[in-house]
């Protein structure tokens, strides 16, 4: 069966005419991108184009989806806007709340006691307006997306930053924070700034140990954590048509690494395989028929430089595996100079514990490839050294890889199988960890390694790497000793088919877990919210701006170093105050630095003299002061697509954020929720803020493109003034006025 089949069909009835009319209407041949964001955009591209990476254009997506820890706040805001149901499909997904720690069957059941409001408000929600509703076990979002969902040539939005996996089906899938997700749910054009486009052409083949988490893992490296903001990276050359769909998604995936909007690979047969293999026939068939504008035109990829941005030009047949990390995903280590850079650099090397999961690599092939690694050694009389942890992405890839003798390998081996969740990859993961006060490594096949995500240790080294490079390290025991770098290890070829050969297992419908195919919003039914809960609040609307100059605000904290949104809005435990913004926002940066005093979490009060929680002074300012100012270095609000990081400041007070550089999300988030997002013109300017400094933002005459003098105040009675630049065009002036986005009358 296929959901919203009637959508898709109309979606291919009108797709390849669309594209013609954008291609007249700018004169030029398209890249994939083009094709598919012009053929959702409002309006036809202007003749000139759109002058990438600064323009914003609107667009019409075709489905939404949200995950539990993202989809309360986001329904929260649906609520307020007064719908009787979404404008399109969308679905929610509990995947981020289950806590691993003893295995399936036993995490599942803790996590529908301790989740049971949160379940029963998402799905009393899904009833009342439509959405199709995933039961906790039924899999990560993205698996889910890619499985039951994503089509070739479509658009989506989802209020999580690796909703790009579907770029593995050629769909342009963006993530985004739950008031843009509103505003595609309440059929307002969606907004989004007009990507730069990265080309990468791959050529060649992989082989041995190398795999498609590999591409990304080294096209990290090149690109840096912000090299892709404000881009999509389009895929194209003869390498893509090596890569199966799955693999393909896990290199889209982790384009949230690099900032990137999203990524797309050309439409395959490898797609259409997939397609097939899980049960979508008719969307195979009606992609085929617009195949020639579910790829580039001819003309681009024979003269790529005149079309992309940018060219990155990678060698399937001459990659090596790689290892990322600790700390950030783009440090990236060849096999080959993983064990130079552990003497250097003092990286425990021992390995505690192997992960094999998460959204970017939990498919069947990701299972199967790890697997026949694990047969292999076993054969040869070897045993894990370090523990092993395997999430499957889906029921749908669990049930196979059951029946095909997979898990039974892996358990054999001694693996735990977790629920088929994001776990530990979110900091839900109640690791047994003897001697949290020692460094250790740990080995996943996730996309963030950031400071104590997987299990809240500062002391926990995380590197990321391939499922079949996991595993070899399982054996191996030592970071500085890869499989392939070993002796014995070093003969083994993982191996693994694509698809399963006997077919996917389909568990049937009566499991509850899957939402039914024709869903019909029910206005009668009730959204269930317990009185007094700590978990879930209703939105209170924010005030809007009175349109003055903002003066003599305290600064709150000067942040140093990496400050991604993990840092400014903590997961793991937190993630049940997902729903209550008031009880969320004491988590206020709490991993953030403080430039001045190098500590974590917390600022000096200037009011009382006293250091505390950054939330606390924030709502003393807030109270006393009329709010404050968050100062920061580059790449602010990197990582995930939580809006809490930044309606949490807005609750606290705080009116305006500085950086020196924001991820896309994380900007526009700030933006949508009404705190007014300024970068230092000069990043050197940074360096003038002092402690104890009091900011007047000149922004009472703000306008698209012309930079905003901040007054900087010090302690010793100086001032000086710096400019402050902005991206702000005019309907985003109009959230700012209104207080956020969803108050603008419409
Ligand atoms: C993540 O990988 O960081 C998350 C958890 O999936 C987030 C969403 C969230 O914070 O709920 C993301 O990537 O957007
Ligand atoms: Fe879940 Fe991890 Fe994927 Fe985020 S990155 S959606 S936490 S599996």
């Amino acid at each position: 069966m296929i959901y919203d089949k009637e959508t898709i069909a109309s979606f291919y009835s009108t797709y390849t005419s669309r594209v013609g009319a954008a291609r007249d209407a700018v004169g030029r041949p398209l890249t994939l991108c083009e094709k598919i964001l012009f053929a959702h955009s409002c309006a036809l591209p202007p003749k000139r184009g759109y002058a990438r990476g600064e323009d914003y254009a609107t667009f019409r997506p075709d489905r939404v989806a949200m995950q539990d820890a993202t989809a309360q706040m986001a329904i929260l805001q649906f609520i307020n806007a007064g719908r009787e149901t979404s404008a399109v499909p969308a679905t929610v997904h509990c995947d981020h709340l289950i806590r691993a720690y003893e295995g399936a069957a036993p995490d599942l059941e803790n996590a529908c006691v301790t989740n049971k409001e949160v379940y029963d408000f998402l799905r009393s929600a899904s009833r009342r307006f439509g959405f199709g509703f995933w039961g906790p076990g039924a899999g990560i979002i993205h698996q889910i997306v890619l499985e039951n969902y994503a089509f070739p040539g479509g658009m989506m939005v989802g209020t999580d930053s690796h909703t790009p996996n579907a770029g593995g089906l050629s769909m342009v899938a963006v993530g985004v924070g739950g008031a843009d997700a509103v505003d595609v749910m309440t059929d307002t054009p969606w907004e989004l700034k007009v990507p730069r486009i990265i080309g990468v052409e791959l050529t060649g083949q992989l082989s041995g140990w190398a795999s498609p988490k590999d591409v990304i893992l080294h096209l990290a490296g090149i690109l840096t954590t912000k090299g892709a903001t404000n881009a999509i990276i389009e895929y194209y050359g003869p390498g893509t048509e090596t890569l199966s769909a799955t693999g393909k998604a896990t290199i889209c995936n982790m384009g949230a690494e690099v900032g990137a909007t999203c990524s797309l690979f050309p439409y395959d047969e490898a797609m259409a395989d997939y397609l097939r293999a899980t049960g979508r026939d008719e969307v195979a068939t009606l992609a085929d028929a617009a195949k020639a504008d579910l790829r580039a035109d001819a003309e681009v990829t024979a003269d790529p430089e005149r079309y992309y941005d940018r060219i990155v030009r990678i060698d399937l047949s001459s990659l090596e595996p790689y290892v990322n990390g600790p700390f950030t995903p783009d440090l990236a280590h060849p096999a080959g100079k993983i064990a130079a850079d552990v003497a250097k650099e003092g990286y425990p090397d021992k390995i505690d514990v192997c992960l094999i999961g998460s959204c970017t690599n939990s498919s069947y092939q990701d299972l199967r490839r790890a697997a026949s690694v694990v047969e292999q050694l076993t054969a040869r009389g070897l045993k894990p050294k370090a523990q092993l942890i395997i999430c499957p992405g889906s029921q749908r890839v669990h049930d196979t890889a059951e029946r095909d003798g997979i898990l039974k390998t892996f358990t054999d081996a001694g693996a735990l199988i977790m629920t088929n969740s994001c776990g530990p990859c979110i900091g839900q993961w109640q690791r047994v960890n003897p001697h949290p006060e020692l460094k250790n490594t740990i080995i996943t096949t996730f996309n963030r390694n950031f400071a104590k995500r997987a299990d809240g240790n500062p002391n926990t080294y995380a590197f990321i790497t391939s499922p079949e490079m996991a595993i070899g390290y399982a054996y191996t025991g030592r970071l500085s000793l890869p499989a392939p770098h070993d002796a014995a290890l070093g003969e083994i070829r993982p191996e693994g088919a694509a698809l399963p050969p006997e077919g996917f297992v389909t568990a049937p419908d009566t499991t509850g877990l899957r939402p039914a195919y024709d869903i019909k919003p029910d206005p009668t039914a009730e959204i269930v919210i317990a009185p007094g809960s700590e978990r879930l609040q209703r939105l209170a609307p924010f005030a809007p701006w009175d349109g003055r100059d903002m003066t003599d605000l305290p600064l709150l904290i000067k942040t140093k170093g990496k400050c991604t949104t993990d840092h400014i809005s903590m997961a793991g435990p937190w993630l049940r105050f997902r729903g209550h913004l008031e009880n969320i926002s004491r988590n206020l940066l709490l991993g953030a630095t403080n430039a001045f005093t190098g500590h974590t979490g917390h600022t000096v009060d200037r009011l009382t003299g006293e250091e505390a929680e950054v939330w606390q002074v924030a709502k003393h300012y807030k109270e006393a002061l009329g709010g404050s100012v968050i100062v920061a270095e580059d790449n602010y609000g990197e990582g995930s697509s939580r809006e809490h990081a930044a309606m949490e400041p807005r609750f606290l007070g705080v009116r305006a954020v500085i950086a020196k550089s924001f991820a896309r999300i994380h900007e526009t988030n700030l933006k949508k929720q009404g705190v007014l997002a300024l970068t230092f013109a000069s990043p050197a300017d940074y360096d003038k803020v002092r402690e104890g400094d009091t900011l007047t933002i000149r922004c009472s005459t703000i306008k698209p493109g012309e930079p905003i003098d901040v007054i900087l105040t010090h302690t010793d009675g100086t001032s000086e003034t710096i400019p402050a630049a902005q991206t702000y065009n005019d309907a985003q002036i109009g959230w700012l006025r209104a207080g956020g986005a969803l108050y603008v009358k419409k």
